[in-house]
């Protein structure tokens, strides 16, 4: 008798589930199905999980291609299963190809194509209604949302948009979505939210056309590059009652936001001063993105990052902002610091992309201060520091991934509850930043 095994968490059971678990059936003669526990998805940094546990086993249990259900709890537990249930072939999703070729050792290993687009099935109820996201854009970052999505239940990409059709068809075919496109209204015609990732200046107009169209739109940092461009999104997204969030991944994650409330209960007294630095080094190429004229230049790449806990902890209000760079020959700045000067409270930014220093984040109040080492914006464990030492402290959450997983559990967290929205970058914050980059480019022009 041949045995088979396959393991998954089977929220929200819908055809895609049903099309592995048929197939993977017919790979053998007995199908065993691991179902990972809520504590064991914590762990391994899947989110959004919404079906319990019992739910989950029944919706397996009732397609009727499992000849037995066990329950996944940890990470090892894999080769163990193989061993001990003596099975012939392992099973899962293409989506992680590569990722359990060690079980190979112990049994076949097989990666069944995903089903690309789970939304035509006679099993979709509304409840199980998964989010149908397009990417627009085909390079690092929506790579790397492609890796992250897998983690987030209740979201999948199913189409990709890229103005060079032969690109968003490579990208397609890499990732296995069900369709690529080079037109951007039909691209829109049959998905529920977009994720922008895309070229900086490229931002407004598919933001702006995805908001006409009533989906929700996901947009890579810096969302803009102007103030009244960012307030009118918002307000097409309010009037629309749409989702609309600018991706700055930091702002989304569990230590981050860890930080902001200690930082604001008051266990470091008033804060005077916020430091934070983002640099990386980046070729000069006058063809590179980084590198053009106008958009390009360390500020408009990382500023954004930097912004974030400066706004977050100083607020929105500043009465001064200066900046200082340091340009290449086409007056793109390589290296920037930008003062701010709040009320009663200052903050400096740094970027750079011909310039290294330490990517730290720096919060000095009156009892104490808050330090991330680089690179802070992947906050993983922070310090707080006292004047006596001993009194120092250390507090940490995981960063699993690129991270965005994160923002992405929040996209879906907000689209599917328009009652209990929560923005953790708020518009006005979001609005702020656009201002501020709207301000250095203005400030950059005034000077060459
Ligand atoms: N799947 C699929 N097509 C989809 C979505 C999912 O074929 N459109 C497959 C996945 O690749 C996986 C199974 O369905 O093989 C269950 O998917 P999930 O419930 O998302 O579970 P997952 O996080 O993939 O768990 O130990 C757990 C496993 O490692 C994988």
């Amino acid at each position: 008798m041949k045995k088979v095994i396959t393991y998954g968490t089977f929220d929200l059971f819908h055809e895609g589930h049903r099309r592995l678990l048929e197939r993977a059936k017919a790979l053998g003669d007995y199908l065993i199905v691991g179902v990972t526990t809520e504590q064991y998805d914590i762990q391994r940094g899947k989110m959004n999980v919404v079906d319990s546990l019992m739910r989950r086993i029944d919706n397996v249990r009732s397609c009727g291609y499992a000849d037995e259900i066990i329950v996944e709890d940890h990470e090892s537990q894999k080769i163990g299963d193989v061993q001990k249930f003596n099975i012939d072939i392992f099973v899962v999703g293409s989506d992680w190809r590569g990722t359990f070729d060690y079980l190979n050792e112990y049994c076949e290993v097989v990666y069944l194509e995903r089903t690309k687009d789970i939304s035509s099935t006679e099993l979709r109820i509304e409840r199980n209604r998964s989010i149908r996201l397009g990417i627009v854009g085909s390079g690092r970052i929506a790579e790397r949302t492609m890796a992250e999505v897998k983690f987030v239940s209740g979201i999948s990409v199913t189409s990709v948009f890229n103005p060079r059709l032969s690109s968003a068809e490579a990208f397609a075919n890499r990732f296995e979505l069900a369709k690529a496109f080079d037109q951007y209204e039909a691209f829109l015609d049959d998905i529920d939210g977009v994720y922008i990732a895309s070229p900086h200046e490229t931002h407004y107009e598919y933001a702006r056309q995805a908001l006409l169209a009533g989906k929700h739109v996901l947009c890579e940092k810096p969302m803009v590059l102007r103030e009244n461009e960012a307030r009118e999104l918002y307000e097409m997204a309010q009037q629309t009652g749409l989702v609309l969030m600018e991706a700055i991944k930091t702002a989304y994650a569990p230590s981050f936001l860890n930080l902001l409330a200690i930082a604001k209960s008051g266990r470091i007294g008033k804060i005077y001063d916020v430091e934070a630095t983002f640099t990386k080094l980046i070729p000069s190429d006058p063809a590179a993105r980084e590198y053009l004229p106008f958009v390009g230049g360390s500020f408009t790449e990382l500023a954004s990052y930097n912004l974030l806990p400066i706004l977050k902890l100083l607020g929105t209000k500043y009465s001064d902002l200066r900046f200082d760079s340091f340009k290449d020959n086409n007056g793109v700045d390589i290296y920037t610091k930008a003062y701010f000067r709040f009320e009663d409270a200052i903050a400096t930014v740094k970027t750079g992309i011909g310039v290294k220093s330490e990517g730290q984040l720096l919060v000095s109040g009156t009892k104490g201060y808050i330090q991330v080492k680089s690179p802070w914006w992947l906050t993983k464990t922070f310090e707080v520091c006292y004047e006596n030492l001993d009194n120092n402290e250390s507090f940490s959450a995981p960063f699993p991934g690129y991270g965005i997983r994160f923002e992405l559990a929040d996209f879906v967290r907000n689209i599917n509850e328009p009652a209990r929205r929560n923005y953790k970058l708020t518009a006005e914050e979001s609005i702020t930043m656009a201002k501020v980059m709207e301000q250095f480019l203005q400030n950059r022009i005034g000077e060459s």
